[in-house]
């Protein structure tokens, strides 16, 4: 029996050193020290021993499991050790590395636009409308001097909405932001300095035109207001936003709802207003910025206000085409500004 205890404790020694992993030391451990395990077998066999010789072989199985006990104590842990320095190898971090940021995206270059031309008109005083782009035709045509069957209607190619007429005519979705105009008289009394940027809309798509775009108006009312003061505000706006080397000029024009009108040009980025050269962006070295005028005593009238104690003017330019025009933006199709293509936004 004892020979049997011997060659059992070499067995399990042996077993367990050359167990590798967990899984197999359980196996193993269930085999030796397990209900049916063969420790648990040899206790069995003492029941058929005399008295004296259980005393001693039983004395001999006990230290065997302590021993085996122990054996396999001290293999978890070292098992248990090795594991950990293998996770903390494969998990290792840098904490001092510096963190990773989550990609971050920018405006769209429209939005940056409209914040940059906004901040520029804010500089010299002009303080930000919101004025509804879903108008009443009053305050988009009528007010403006165009009344119900008025030819110079037809030039807006009109959004109209398909609800119930209201007491100021239907719904349009704004052609312009000329809306503005009127409805900021209502609100407050001059003097009046005032940019409403706003979306827009026209029944129109091609290269220089979208069907949604966006216009900012800009509109001064007070006393003694001249054709002066708005090619002042014109020039430093082409300056700030274009360059300090820009010129403007203003081309006579005709809007209903100004008088006189022009159109607004700006020395073209490209030849440097220099006529003689070929250009691929302008004509005769100039660019067609948007409309102006002097607010015409109608529209005045209409706001509540004396034409013989006020003057004003007025200027309302699309948001797309001076960002198009600007140097380098090499944007030769307007509608890829609404084409969600990331990389065309990307480029900005
Ligand atoms: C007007 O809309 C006048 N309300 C401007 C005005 C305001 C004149 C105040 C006098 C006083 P016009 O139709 O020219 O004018 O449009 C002005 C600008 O809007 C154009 O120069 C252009 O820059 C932009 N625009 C017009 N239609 C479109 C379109 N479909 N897509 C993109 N931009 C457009």
């Amino acid at each position: 029996m004892k020979s049997k205890i011997e060659q059992l404790k070499k067995d399990a020694l042996h077993l367990l050193e050359k167990v590798t992993d967990r899984d197999n030391l359980e196996v193993l451990k269930t085999e030796l020290l397990g209900r049916k395990g063969k420790l648990n077998d040899l206790m069995k066999e003492m029941a058929g021993l005399a008295d004296d010789e259980r005393k001693v072989i039983g004395q001999v199985v006990n230290e065997l499991k302590v021993s085996v006990e122990n054996a396999f104590g001290e293999k978890e842990r070292s098992m248990f050790h090795v594991e950990e320095l293998n996770r903390a190898e494969k998990e290792w971090i840098d904490i001092t590395a510096p963190g990773k940021f989550p990609a971050s995206g920018h405006l769209h270059p429209v939005t940056e636009a409209i914040a940059e031309i906004q901040q520029t008109f804010e500089k010299i005083g002009f303080s930000a409308s919101r004025i509804p782009e879903i108008d009443w035709d009053y305050y988009v045509f009528e007010a403006l001097n165009m009344p119900g069957d008025h030819p110079a209607r037809d030039d807006w190619e009109t959004f109209f909405v398909d609800e119930a007429e209201g007491s100021k005519g239907k719904l349009v979705l704004t052609p312009h932001t000329s809306n503005s105009q009127v409805r900021i008289m209502e609100l407050q009394k001059p003097p009046i300095r005032m940019v409403n940027i706003n979306r827009t809309y026209r029944r129109q798509s091609d290269t220089t035109h979208v069907s949604m775009f966006h216009q900012f108006e800009g509109l001064v009312i007070d006393r003694d207001i001249t054709i002066v003061q708005l090619k002042g505000v014109i020039d430093y706006f082409a300056k700030t936003y274009f360059g300090p080397t820009r010129q403007t000029r203003l081309r006579p024009h005709h809007f209903r709802f100004t008088e006189p009108s022009f159109e607004i040009d700006i020395s073209c980025g490209v030849c440097n207003g220099d006529a003689s050269v070929a250009c691929r962006l302008c004509k005769a070295g100039w660019l067609e910025l948007g409309g102006a005028g002097m607010v015409h005593p109608n529209v005045l009238k209409a706001g509540g206000l004396d034409p013989e104690e006020f003057s004003g003017f007025a200027f309302g330019w699309g948001v797309e085409r001076v960002l198009m025009m600007r140097e380098g933006m090499n944007i030769d199709d307007m509608r890829v500004l609404y084409k969600n293509d990331l990389r065309f936004v990307k480029q900005f």
